[in-house]
This record gives C-alpha cells, sequence and structure tokens, in this order.
C-alpha cells in the first residue's frame, strides 16, 4: 500500500473533490469512513483498503491533514470545496508566519494574503514549516511575518486547523512584514 499516494487522494477527495467519489461533506468537513473507503475501493489501486491503512496514514504523515473520529474522516484544511467549510474560530499565537513565492510579493503587499483557491488562507506557527509551504512554489521562497496578535484585536476572525496550521478569511497587508 503505497500510503503517500493514499494521501494524496484523500486529499483530493475530501479536500477538492468529494463529488467525484459520490461523497458528501458535512458543514465540518465529515465523511462516513465506510463511505470513503467504500468509494476508494472502486479503483484497481485501492481494491483492498481498510480502515487501518487511514490509521496508519494518519500516523505516519509528518503533518496531520486529516482526523479519524467516531467512525468519520476529515481533512483538517485546504478546502476548495464550494460549500464553506466551518472552523473553530480561536485566537491565535501573536505571530505566525506564511511562505511564499517571491513573485507573489508585490501583489501580497498591495492586496494582502487572499485565500485564492482555497477556502482560507493557510499560516504556519513557525518559520520553518511557513519555508517549506513556499518551497512548493520557489526553490528560494519569501517569508511573511504575521502580527497576528494586533490583526485579532483589530478584529480579524482567526481559525485553527491543526496545531501548526492557522486559517484566516484574509489577512490585510497592514499586518504582513516581509522578512
Ligand atoms: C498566494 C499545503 C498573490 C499565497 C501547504 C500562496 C499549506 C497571493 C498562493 C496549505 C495573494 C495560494 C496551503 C495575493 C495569497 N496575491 N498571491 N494577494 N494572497 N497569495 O496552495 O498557503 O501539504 O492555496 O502566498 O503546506 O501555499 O497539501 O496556499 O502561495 O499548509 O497538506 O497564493 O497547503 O498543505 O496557494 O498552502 P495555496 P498555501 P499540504
Amino acid at each position: 500500500m503505497d500510503i503517500l499516494k493514499l494521501s494524496k487522494e484523500v486529499s483530493y477527495a475530501l479536500r477538492h473533490a468529494p463529488h467525484e467519489y459520490e461523497l458528501e461533506l458535512d458543514k465540518d468537513g465529515w465523511v462516513e469512513v465506510h463511505q470513503l473507503l467504500e468509494a476508494l475501493r472502486e479503483t484497481d489501486q485501492w481494491r483492498n483498503i481498510q480502515e487501518e491503512h487511514l490509521f496508519s496514514m494518519i500516523n505516519t504523515s509528518e503533518k496531520k491533514r486529516h482526523e479519524i473520529l467516531d467512525g468519520r474522516i476529515r481533512a483538517l484544511y485546504g478546502h476548495s470545496v464550494p460549500q464553506k467549510i466551518t472552523k473553530e474560530i480561536k485566537q491565535p499565537p501573536d505571530v505566525l508566519y506564511h511562505g511564499t513565492a517571491r513573485r507573489l510579493v508585490s501583489s501580497i503587499k498591495e492586496h494582502g494574503l487572499l485565500p485564492k483557491g482555497r477556502q482560507y488562507v493557510h499560516l504556519s506557527v513557525d518559520v520553518e514549516t511557513a519555508l517549506q509551504v513556499g518551497k512548493r512554489r520557489d526553490e528560494q521562497p519569501t517569508l511573511l511575518k504575521i502580527n497576528a496578535r494586533k490583526a485579532w484585536d483589530h478584529g480579524t476572525i482567526f481559525y485553527i486547523g491543526n496545531e501548526k496550521v492557522w486559517l484566516a478569511d484574509a489577512i490585510s497587508e497592514k499586518y504582513i512584514t516581509v522578512c
């Protein structure tokens, strides 16, 4: 079982394309584990997939992308489905980071951080994680420092994705410093 490939397909199904799998996410992004398993088993590649493979996908991943609770599974962040996934509002750490491509910085300085193709802007709790995110788009990514304390105090809503990933609807350029 190729667990990395499985994780990518589960992310695709639960973040972007549940309808391709005849799945319906509830408002918090959950689906029944057995429904996901049945949908995956329809392809040859995942014919023998069991719940234990989903557990090992979650337990061996360096990022906490998915969670299973009471027979249901969901992606914790990254959604692009049309129906808005509700996330828990929470006061963020005072400082958050975002890693991005050098070519995007001038637009971000002008318009702030926008969710683009996803439902939320994604922010990292530490520099290393933010740079890893940015490296997906640029081998020498730019690090942005977010004054999350000030943004929160001034009314920006933040949501928790997992312990390392925070979400926001948008971040005004007023709270962003280019490092
Ligand atoms: C950029 C992965 C121009 C933004 C990662 C980013 C993360 C702007 C891109 C998670 C902009 C959106 C999300 C503006 C934002 N003008 N560009 N005003 N505002 N952008 O992929 O944060 O590994 O949707 O800087 O690790 O890169 O899949 O967001 O470059 O946690 O679990 O628009 O996805 O997680 O790109 O990544 P994305 P992201 P996984």
